[in-house]
This record gives C-alpha cells, sequence and structure tokens, in this order.
C-alpha cells in the first residue's frame, strides 16, 4: 500500500481530524474523484479512520455547489436516521466550512470512515443486491419530503437522455481522433433506438413520472452494507444529488448490478442481463420506497433500466471518440470497452422486456 500521507498532509491540517494521522492510501474503486483512507492515532492508542476526497473538479465544474448539495442533503437524513453508520459525516474544517481549497485549487473533503461496513464492486447474490436496494429506496423514501428545486443541479442535464444522445452525434460528427470509422456497429446500434430516448421526458410532460431528489450514480459501489451482516447501512457518494427520476436511480443500479460481468469484461460471452438480479434489486428497492412511488413510476421502471444502460453505453463511446477525456481510462480501448458490455445489456434487456414488465406490475398498488 502506497503511503500517500504526504499528499494529503497539507490538506487534512485544515479539518478538524483528531488524533495524529499514521497512514493513507489510496481506497475504492471510483472513476471520478481521488480517495483516500487515511488512520489516525489517539493519545489512548484507538485509531479513527476518514476518508480523505479530492473533488474532480474537471466533472464538477460547481464543486462548492456539490459540497452545499451535500450538507443539505446529510442534515436531512441526519434528522430521519439515528444509527450514525446510515448517514455520511462531513468532518469540517476549523473554519466551519465543509471543504477546503488549496493552492493547486484542489477541492478537498473528508468523511468519517463508516466503520464495518464493506461495497460491492460487483454485487454476486441475490441477498445482497437486493440490500442495495434497500438501501437507494430509502434514500428515496427519505428524501421524498426534501424540495428537489432547493438543490443546485451540479451536472445539468446528467440523465437527459435526447441531450446524451446530440452530444454523441456530435462526437461522431467530429470525429476529434479519428476512431468513428472503427465503431460504425456501435454508432448504428445507438442510432437505431433514437425514439427511445425521449421516453421518460415524455412521461414526465404526462404527470406520470414526477421530479424528486435523486441520488444519479446508484451503483453498488455507493451503497455501504454492515460488514458482518451485509444489511443495507449508508449510500455514499453523493455528489451527483439532484433533481430526477425515481426511475433512472432504480435504471443505473440494474444496468451495473444485473451484469453477469464487470461494467469494462472484454469477454462479452460472460456479459448478460441477469434478470433475477433484476427481481431481487426491484424488490429491495420498492421495499425501500415504502409506498412512495406511483404506479406509473413502478411500470416505467424497465424503460429506467434500459435508458441509464444505453445512455452509459453512448456516453463511453462519446468519449472514446473525444479521446478518452472524460472517464478514467487504464488502456486506450477501455472506453470502447465498456461500452460493447452496455449495448451488450441492452440487447438482453430487449429479450426480456415482458418478463420485466410482469414483474414490476406486482408492486402496483
Ligand atoms: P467516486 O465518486 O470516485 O466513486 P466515492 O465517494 O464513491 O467516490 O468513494 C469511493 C469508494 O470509497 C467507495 O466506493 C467506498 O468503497 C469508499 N468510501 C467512500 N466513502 C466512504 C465512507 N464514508 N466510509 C467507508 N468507505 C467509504
Ligand atoms: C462514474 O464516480 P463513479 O465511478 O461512481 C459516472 C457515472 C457513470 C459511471 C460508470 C459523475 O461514476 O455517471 O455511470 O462512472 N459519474 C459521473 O461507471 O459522471
Ligand atoms: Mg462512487
Amino acid at each position: 500500500m502506497k503511503n500517500c500521507l504526504s499528499l494529503v498532509n497539507n490538506a487534512i491540517n485544515n479539518f478538524q481530524v483528531k488524533g495524529t494521522p499514521r497512514g493513507c492510501a489510496p481506497y475504492g474503486n471510483g472513476h471520478i474523484n481521488d480517495s483516500f483512507r487515511l488512520v489516525c492515532e489517539m493519545e489512548d492508542g484507538t485509531q479513527i479512520a476518514y476518508i480523505v476526497q479530492a473533488v474532480n473538479q474537471n466533472v464538477f465544474k460547481n464543486a462548492r455547489e456539490v459540497m452545499d448539495n451535500i450538507e443539505k442533503v446529510t442534515d436531512h437524513l441526519k434528522k430521519k436516521i439515528s444509527d450514525p453508520r446510515g448517514v455520511l459525516t462531513l468532518v469540517p474544517t476549523y473554519n466551519g466550512n465543509s471543504y477546503y481549497v488549496d493552492k493547486e485549487n484542489a477541492l478537498w473533503r473528508v468523511y468519517l470512515f463508516v466503520e464495518d461496513s464493506m461495497c460491492f464492486d460487483i454485487p454476486e447474490k441475490t441477498e445482497d443486491f437486493y440490500e442495495c436496494g434497500v438501501a437507494f429506496g430509502r434514500f428515496q423514501r427519505d428524501l421524498t419530503d426534501f424540495p428537489a428545486e432547493e438543490l443546485f443541479e451540479v451536472i445539468p442535464k446528467f440523465h437527459d437522455t435526447v441531450k446524451r444522445y446530440n452530444d454523441f452525434l456530435k462526437a461522431v460528427e467530429e470525429d476529434k481522433v479519428g476512431r468513428a470509422a472503427s465503431v460504425k456497429e456501435e454508432i448504428a446500434f445507438i442510432k437505431e433506438r433514437a425514439d427511445f430516448y425521449g421516453v421518460l421526458a415524455d412521461a414526465n410532460k404526462r404527470g406520470e413520472l414526477p421530479i424528486r431528489v435523486t441520488h444519479n450514480d446508484t451503483k453498488t459501489n455507493n451503497t455501504l452494507l454492515d460488514a458482518k451482516t451485509h444489511k443495507a447501512l449508508c449510500v455514499i457518494d453523493l455528489d451527483t444529488v439532484m433533481p430526477g427520476y425515481s426511475v433512472t436511480d432504480f435504471g443505473d443500479a440494474i444496468r451495473f448490478g444485473a451484469n453477469t460481468a464487470a461494467e469494462d469484461e472484454k469477454d462479452l460471452t460472460k456479459v448478460s442481463f441477469d434478470i433475477g438480479m433484476f427481481t431481487a434489486f426491484a424488490d429491495g428497492f420498492l421495499t425501500g420506497c415504502d409506498g412512495q412511488l406511483l404506479n406509473s413510476e413502478i411500470m416505467l421502471m424497465p424503460e429506467g433500466a434500459k435508458m441509464m444502460t444505453i445512455e452509459c453505453g453512448m456516453r463511453f463511446l462519446t468519449d472514446y471518440l473525444q479521446g478518452d477525456t472524460y472517464f478514467r481510462v487504464k488502456y486506450p480501448e477501455h472506453n470502447l470497452v465498456r461500452c460493447h458490455t452496455q449495448l451488450k445489456l441492452v440487447s438482453d434487456m430487449e429479450k426480456n422486456w415482458e418478463t420485466m414488465k410482469q414483474i414490476v406490475s406486482k408492486y402496483c398498488k
């Protein structure tokens, strides 16, 4: 483990962290921020751990507003959740702020490390995925009475798939790094489904899909489960909390967790849509939501799943076409490999469409 105390030292000196810093290492598998686990030693020899993060200001142009949203949401959740491990806790700076901007203009924040917790980069059991669903469902339930319009739209039109599609078309047209000719099939696959991209916005206009407070990045590694019992504990990674649709939160989780392989699996024979995992997550999510969703929203959950999957596929391909400037890549074809897994999942979902609709219909009141 690389000790990166010197890297974070300057930043953490500004925060009300307790004890003496003893060790620090990169932590987790996020694509966006730089996260470190910092361990401090108290005078009595006990240890206290923190998550120290440098927020990616390339992605989050309004990092201060991101922090403002996180403060509002965690304050609201703390009124409802008594378990200290059930909500993220920001450690303030000595000035009482929730973040610190260093000389290089990096924005730092510190959370208490949620002890005895774990998260799944890829959930294997339906029971575990169910618990992730419970966590995101409760998050939805507990924020139902929070006025969504008070939240800053930190990445405007983040899950506006029509806009994402137009951005994709522009990237194809511009072909900045000369890759378009090599991905004709993928481009055609995305273009063939152009009629689909507006269905959630249309349902919203008809009053069937209300704007709510949503998380917008509902991968399983953004929920913490109890390390021993694997019961839902806490929703993390609140950077993209914004007004949005419940079904996109549901759908993004399915896109990620109902895949039988990793998001960047190269062997597509390993990648398929697992309907058992879909069922488990739907059950957990709707249990957690506790009756807050309209029947019309419940019936749009399959659309949410397909929308988030094809949207993510086109985002990966867009980034590939633009020369990999957004998502962190480990090798030149990484974004293309990710795109392929998403498109394979979309095809599988289309084959399972009627079953998906039947499964969610059982939850309508
Ligand atoms: P990113 O936006 O880069 O995904 P996250 O906020 O999700 O960043 O953090 C990355 C990882 O760090 C998470 O997947 C989780 O494993 C871990 N993590 C983040 N916050 C905490 C916390 N407060 N307690 C324990 N682990 C955490
Ligand atoms: C990014 O931060 P992380 O790794 O949880 C991305 C999501 C994508 C996801 C794909 C702010 O999430 O929208 O679905 O990668 N977050 C942002 O893995 O763009
Ligand atoms: Mg994350």
